[in-house]
């Protein structure tokens, strides 16, 4: 069931991502030709593409997945999308343009995710970055997998053996409230001189799929929608990355903290103390 499930968000994640570089082709560049829109600030963008590529998901599940239920970021849901879905129903997790200002600026760290959960646990997930031709997936149990760009066909993953937090290269990103970056930003002003460095490269799914692929040592990101993160979470802990949130909390909306084994335990012990009441808004 869960690679079947897989085998299905690999394919989705691929032709839609081709639907998102064509439509960026297609703009010839020119963001105009995007139809961006703000959202929650002047700095959280929806293009058009977001919008179309979405709606491609939600009807290629509704045929070929008619009794799942859907809830992606842009609002395209099946009735019972934004419910959790029962013990045995699917639900599928989509976020169609991961790292919309990336896609908008032309840098090529973009995604599109594709996540499956079963009975609120996700249980397949694919994310592919169009510009690179990269294709990053994973099943519970079941491994995570690379295809494309410089990976080949279906390259194990694995995390790094990095530990040392001293060594660590550590991903993470900002939300869209300047009242929100400044509080994020007096917390990785903190963490940057204990760590080798930080990136920040602008799409949850892509930095988790990172870690995965031993691109990254450990990463870490408050209040994250979902869909951001229910496919690179799956695929970095079948990578063999461990996965928290905040104050004994699991990884969720509130707090994704993940990490090579090695540093993970200094890792969180140091998120915690950076972030004494949880995580900070959006
Ligand atoms: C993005 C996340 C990223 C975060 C950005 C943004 P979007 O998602 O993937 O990690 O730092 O602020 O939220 O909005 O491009 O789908």
């Amino acid at each position: 069931m869960a690679v079947e499930l897989a085998r299905i968000a690999v394919d989705l994640a691929r032709r839609a991502g081709a639907l998102v570089a064509d439509g960026r082709a297609r703009a010839g560049g020119d963001r105009a030709g995007l139809g961006v829109r703000v959202k929650s600030t002047p700095t959280d963008v929806v293009t058009v593409m977001d919008r179309v590529c979405e709606d491609f998901l939600v009807d290629e599940l509704r045929r070929l997945r008619p009794q799942d239920a859907v809830v992606g970021e842009e609002g395209g849901t099946r009735a019972d999308g934004a419910a959790p879905a029962g013990p045995g129903q699917v639900r599928w997790l989509v976020d169609p343009i991961d790292g919309t200002v990336n896609y908008i600026y032309g840098v090529p760290q973009y995604a599109v995710s594709v996540a499956a959960e079963r009975g609120g646990t996700v249980v397949a997930g694919a994310v592919h970055n169009p510009a690179s031709g990269e294709t990053f997936w994973a099943w519970l149990d079941g491994g995570a997998y690379l295809s494309g760009g410089h990976g080949g066909e279906g390259q194990r993953l694995r995390v790094t053996s990095c530990s040392d937090l001293g060594q660590a290269l550590v991903g993470t990103g900002f939300g869209y409230s300047a009242a929100v970056r400044a509080e994020q930003a007096r917390a990785v002003a903190e963490l940057l001189p204990l760590v080798r460095d930080i990136r920040r490269l602008g799409s949850a799914a892509l930095d988790l799929c990172f870690l995965a692929a031993g691109r990254l040592d450990a990463y870490y990101e408050a209040r994250l929608y979902p869909w951001d993160y229910a496919a690179g979470a799956l695929i970095a802990a079948e990578a063999g990355a461990w996965l928290a949130g905040l104050h004994g909390q699991p990884a969720g909306d509130d707090f994704v903290a993940a990490a090579a084994p090695g540093v993970a335990e200094a890792f969180f012990a140091l998120l915690e103390s950076l972030h004494p009441v949880g995580g900070s808004g959006r």
